[in-house]
């Protein structure tokens, strides 16, 4: 069994931090594993992507100027994952001791329209990533290097629950087939070259840095803006696909965790807790006193070509071996995330009243 968090972050004894790279940590899940191991010491290098306009809202708060601080723990450099030599130059400059592949076009809905884009960054960026590692342990001979892989339990797809390490794949869309093709790179890497290569298997997370155009935060941004009147409709699509929803910042930590065991290997991360949408809005609207039923309209652009129904998952492995355990369960998830977008909508209806912000502009 494992080392554990109470492991300092430290390499080979000596007082030099670990040193980790996250391709993708301007998203959710970035965010709080870079917050996750700051505090557990560790120097974060972070790849991100060309964008015509900012897109490191989730991680300004820790960002420190390099400029104006010797002591900036959190470092970012352009790359995309279509670009191998950009991947490969970062990992042969920062030599990191850990490296999580967070980064993907992660909406499912959003793959039937750019497929071939989807699998390129989610499969082939992950080979890439995966490549740029092997090259990298050969010519350094630095073989403590560790790799996780951000896999999802849209991979399962049609498989009935309760969903395990154990459980056939069978991918509904774009997405996650390429997030199949990942998984298997990653088994193949760690089978072929003997990497320390981890996939982990995550269902939903969510929090209040969710991207406001996934099915909870969309939800929760309307009962915000519904409660300050600055919004009266929510369109949505099926509400009774079931999902098995955590919340983020408790996901990243099992993150970390397997790339702290003695062997790398594949773990399933889930509350084992599933609602279907419709018992997310009750819960969401509720929450402030009002009924969904007078707001919401169905939309059919918002139903998928093929539907994933059922996912509940089965992470006994997870809590048997790395010790990992939810901490915050449904309720107090959706209520975290009411509470601040009900904040953020009072923000915004101060802009409108003050009339620099339209009250129509919404995800
Ligand atoms: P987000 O969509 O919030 O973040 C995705 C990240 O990937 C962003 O930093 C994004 O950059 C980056 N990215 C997108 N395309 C590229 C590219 N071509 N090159 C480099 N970076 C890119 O996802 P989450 O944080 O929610 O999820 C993290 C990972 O976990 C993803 O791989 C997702 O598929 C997977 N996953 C998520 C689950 C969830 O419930 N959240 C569950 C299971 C798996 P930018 O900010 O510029 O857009
Ligand atoms: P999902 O999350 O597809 O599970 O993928 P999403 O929140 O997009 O959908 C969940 C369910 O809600 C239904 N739904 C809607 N979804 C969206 N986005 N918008 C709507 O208006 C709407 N109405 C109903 C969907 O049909 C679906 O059944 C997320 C992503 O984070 C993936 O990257 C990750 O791999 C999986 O979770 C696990």
């Amino acid at each position: 069994m494992a080392s554990t968090g109470s492991q300092p972050a430290v390499n080979g004894g000596e007082d030099i931090p670990k040193v980790a790279l996250i391709a993708g940590i301007t998203g959710q899940d970035g965010s709080y594993l870079t917050e996750l191991l700051l505090e557990k010491g560790y120097e974060v290098h972070g790849l991100i992507r060309r964008s015509s306009n900012f897109n490191t809202q989730r991680i300004n708060h820790i960002y420190i100027d390099p400029h104006n601080a010797h002591k900036a723990r959190m470092k970012l450099h352009y790359a995309d994952l279509t670009d191998a030599s950009s991947l490969r130059r970062w990992i042969d400059t920062i030599s990191p001791d850990e490296i999580y592949n967070l980064a993907a076009q992660s909406h499912v809905a959003v793959s039937f329209e750019i497929p071939d884009y989807t699998a390129d960054v989610v499969a082939t960026g992950a080979l890439r990533l995966l490549e740029a590692l092997r090259s990298h342990i050969t010519t350094t001979g630095r073989t403590h290097v560790r790799y996780y892989q951000a896999g999802s339990s849209e991979m399962f797809g049609s498989t009935p629950p309760p969903q395990s390490e154990n459980t056939p794949f069978h991918p509904r869309s774009p997405y996650a087939v390429s997030k199949c093709a990942a998984h298997w790179y990653t088994v193949n890497y760690r089978e072929a070259y003997g990497i320390f290569a981890c996939n982990g298997v995550l269902f939903n997370h969510e929090s209040p840095r969710r991207g406001e155009n996934f099915v909870t935060r969309k939800i929760t941004r309307a009962v915000g803006r519904i409660k300050v009147g600055l919004q009266s409709k929510l369109f949505l699509g099926n509400l009774q696909a079931s999902r098995d929803w955590g919340f983020a910042g408790d996901y990243v930590e099992a993150m970390w965790l397997m790339l702290q065991q003695e062997k790398p290997d594949d773990y399933v991360v889930a509350t084992e807790e599933s609602h279907t949408v419709e018992e997310f809005l009750e819960k969401a609207f509720g929450y402030v006193g009002l009924n969904w039923k007078d707001h919401v309209v169905i939309d059919k652009r918002y139903f998928r070509p093929t539907e994933v129904d059922n996912l509940k998952g089965d992470s006994s492995k997870a809590r048997k071996v790395l010790g990992w355990r939810p901490k915050v369960g449904f309720e107090q998830l959706v209520k975290m995330m009411v509470d601040e977008d009900i904040e953020l909508a009072k923000r915004e209806k101060v802009l409108v009243d003050a009339g620099y912000m339209d009250a129509q502009q919404q995800p």
